[in-house]
C-alpha cells in the first residue's frame, strides 16, 4: 500500500463538522436558551454539565487510548464525568446506564459492546429525557431517535483497506486466518463485512479459518498457538486480524513457533496503535488500517453543544461524525512512529 493517508470513504452529506456545531449552538443568540428551551439548559450558570459514560473495558491498546483521551478533555472542559468500566459485559453497562438515569445526569454518552440488546434501556434514557451519544461502537436499533448521534469510525471500510492491502500487495494464493474481535461487536461485524466484500472479487485471496480473539492480546496469541497445531495452521500464508492486539499475540505464537510473520506470513491488521508501528519496523507486521481513538475532543464539543443547547440535539439527530484516518505500511512506519500519539 503506497497511500500514507486515506480520506475516510464516508459520504460527505453524512458528515456534521464540530465548527457546524459551533454555529448551530450559537442559533439562540447571547446565550439564550434554544426554542426547545432548556430544562438542562443554562447549564453554564447551573455547575458543571456532567456526563455518564460507559466504557467496554481495557481490552486493548486502543481501548487505553480511547479512555485517556475521555477523561483528559473532561478534565480540561471542567466537565464532571462519571466514568463506569463494563470489563467487557453488556449487563455492567446496563447498569451502569441505569445508574447515568438514577444520577440524573445531563448527558450519556457509551461505547456499546455489542450491537443488539440496547432498545429497552434505551427507551428507559429516552423517557428521562436524557440525550445519548454513542462512541466508537454502533448499536442495532430500529427506533434511531433512541440516540442522538454517533461519533466513531466507518469499520466497513477498515475492512475493505486491510483487504485492499492484500490484493495491492500480494500474487497468488492468498490464504487468510481471520483474527476476529468481540463476538456481536459492530466493528467485528463490519471489519468482517468490508474485508469480504473486497476480496469477492479476487478468488486467489480466501478465507481459510476464522476465530474470535476478543480483540485480546493473550487471546490472539493462544488462539493462534491452538491454530498452528491444526492441518489447516500449516496451511496458511496470511493473517488478518481485526485489531492490533491480537496480531500482536498472533505473531508472537508465530514466532515462537519458528515462523516468520511478515515474511512467509503476510500480516494486516487494525487500529494503528504505537505498537504495531513497532512491529512493522522489525518487520513483523506488513500494515496497519487506522481506527483513531482520540475522540475525546469530538465527544466533548457535541456534549457541550448539546447540554447547552437541548434544541441543538434535534439538529444533529442521527447522525455520523466522521474521523479521518489512514493505512500505514513497513515504509510509512520508520517514518511516523515518532509522530504516533497512542
Ligand atoms: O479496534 C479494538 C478495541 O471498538 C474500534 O475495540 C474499537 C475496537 C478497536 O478493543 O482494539
Amino acid at each position: 500500500m503506497r497511500r500514507p493517508a486515506i480520506l475516510r470513504a464516508i459520504g460527505a452529506g453524512s458528515l456534521v463538522c464540530v465548527a457546524c456545531l459551533g454555529l448551530l449552538a450559537g442559533c439562540g443568540g447571547n446565550g439564550s436558551p434554544g426554542p426547545s428551551g432548556g430544562a438542562k439548559g443554562g447549564k453554564p450558570d447551573a455547575g458543571p454539565i456532567v456526563m455518564g459514560f460507559s466504557q467496554i473495558g481495557s481490552e486493548s491498546d486502543w481501548r487505553a487510548a480511547n479512555t485517556v483521551s475521555i477523561k483528559a478533555e473532561a478534565e480540561r472542559r471542567g466537565i464532571d464525568l462519571r466514568f463506569a468500566d463494563a470489563q467487557q459485559k453488556q449487563e455492567n453497562q446496563i447498569r451502569a446506564l441505569r445508574s447515568f438515569i438514577a444520577q440524573k445526569v445531563d448527558v450519556i454518552a457509551f461505547s456499546p459492546v455489542v450491537e443488539t440488546g440496547w432498545e429497552p434501556v434505551l427507551r428507559e434514557i429516552k423517557k428521562a429525557g436524557i440525550p445519548v451519544i454513542l462512541t466508537d461502537r454502533a448499536v442495532d436499533v430500529t427506533d434511531k431517535s433512541l440516540y442522538v448521534t454517533f461519533i466513531g469510525s466507518d469499520f466497513v471500510e477498515e475492512g475493505r483497506r486491510a483487504a485492499k492491502w492484500f490484493v495491492e500487495n500480494t500474487t497468488g494464493d492468498v490464504k487468510v486466518f481471520e483474527l476476529r474481535g468481540t463476538p456481536g461487536a459492530s466493528c467485528a461485524i463490519d471489519r468482517k463485512q468490508g474485508f469480504e466484500e473486497v476480496i469477492k472479487s479476487h478468488p486467489r485471496i480466501q478465507i481459510l479459518h476464522s476465530q474470535d480473539g476478543n480483540f485480546e492480546r493473550g487471546r490472539g496469541k493462544e488462539v493462534m498457538e491452538a491454530f498452528l497445531k491444526t492441518p489447516k495452521g500449516k496451511e496458511f500464508n496470511a493473517l488478518y486480524a481485526h485489531n492490533d492486539d491480537m496480531a500482536l499475540g498472533a505473531i508472537q505464537a508465530m514466532k515462537e513457533a519458528g515462523l516468520k510473520p511478515g515474511a512467509d506470513i503476510k500480516v494486516v491488521s487494525v487500529d494503528a496503535v504505537k505498537a504495531a508501528f513497532e512491529a512493522m519496523i522489525a518487520g513483523e507486521l506488513n500494515c496497519t488500517v487506522e481506527c483513531n481513538p482520540l475522540i475525546g475532543p469530538q465527544l466533548f464539543d457535541m456534549v457541550e453543544a448539546i447540554a447547552k443547547r437541548p434544541y441543538v440535539v434535534e439538529a444533529i439527530r442521527s447522525q455520523r461524525l466522521g474521523i479521518e484516518e489512514g493505512v500505514y505500511d513497513q515504509s510509512a512506519a520508520k517514518k511516523l512512529i515518532g509522530s504516533r500519539k497512542y
